[in-house]
């Protein structure tokens, strides 16, 4: 774990930073209006990803089921495109791709994420929660106001987080053409064990990349009425979850501090999993 800094930061992005990133029509305009949120004391959270051993921990202790199907990439024979299905027999143990202990869990559904908190709540005495949208975002920007922690230049990512790079691109046959795949090499296809690249100015890893991480707030399509104090948000649509910071798999506009996108709170895939955050 690590202490986060009391501090306020501007949450959000701006309109013009859709537009330079080009984010798709249908996706603009998710995060904002921007506005200054303040990050009380005493708040702390996952220097990593859960791992795959440590949610191993936690099914083996108590039993715990994370279903049995996950979502999964595959290339459709007829169009030759690239698409999620939801296959049985897939899950956290087996993604579809080789993935070590300590690998980022992934297959696990927000309601999953609340199962192994409650678990490590009960085990260590203290009160583990997923990270409200706000402390999220103040973690993964470290004091950077841009779209991405390492600043302006799209290519450094591969340094910094395990993205839709070069490796990925010709591993899995991708066109690099017009989809602004990071033309880097960060030499994972699929995950990468957690803590592999350079952290952010608050010595955070994985903040972007490797996998979408769940938010405990519920969804809503704007800022607008959202609370300032850094507490989760917990009106608006509870059946979907805000996951934040984009994967392995995320191309340049997913890859963004301040972006946002949203998952129904029982879906399991490939590129989705969590990390914790605590309370003093
Ligand atoms: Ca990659
Ligand atoms: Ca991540």
């Amino acid at each position: 774990m690590m202490p986060l800094p009391q501090g306020s930061f501007e949450m959000g992005a701006s309109a013009a930073e859709d537009e330079r990133e080009g984010v798709p029509e249908k996706f603009r305009g998710w995060a904002v209006p921007e506005r200054r949120v303040t990050i009380a004391t005493g708040k702390a959270i996952g220097v990593y990803e859960v791992t795959r051993a440590e949610f191993g921990r936690f099914v083996a202790e108590t039993g715990f089921s994370a279903g049995d199907a996950c979502y999964i990439l595959e290339r459709d024979a007829a169009t030759n495109q690239w698409g999620y299905q939801e296959r049985r027999g897939k899950g956290w143990r087996d993604t579809g791709f080789r993935q070590g202990d300590d690998h980022p869990v992934v297959c696990v559904s927000w309601d999953d994420a609340k199962a192994y908190l409650a678990w490590l709540s009960r085990k260590s005495g203290r009160k583990y929660r997923l990270p409200s949208e706000a402390e999220w975002e103040y973690a993964a920007r470290a004091g950077a106001e841009g779209a991405r922690y390492w600043g302006d230049i799209p290519e450094v990512a591969c340094s910094f987080a395990n993205v839709a790079d070069i490796t990925a691109a010709s591993a899995l046959n991708w066109t690099l053409s017009n989809v602004r795949t990071f033309l880097c090499a960060d030499n994972h296809v699929h995950t990468a064990p957690v803590g592999r690249f350079r952290t952010n100015r608050f010595g955070l890893h994985d903040m972007l990349g490797n996998v979408y991480e769940w938010i405990e707030d519920c969804w809503n399509d704007n800022y607008l009425g959202a609370p300032t104090d850094g507490s989760p948000w917990l009106t608006g649509d509870c059946a979907r979850r805000p996951a934040r910071g984009g994967s392995w798999i995320s191309i340049q506009w997913n890859v963004r501090a301040g972006g946002r996108a949203w998952l129904v709170s029982g879906y399991r895939g490939i590129s989705t999993g969590f990390r914790v955050a605590r309370d003093p």
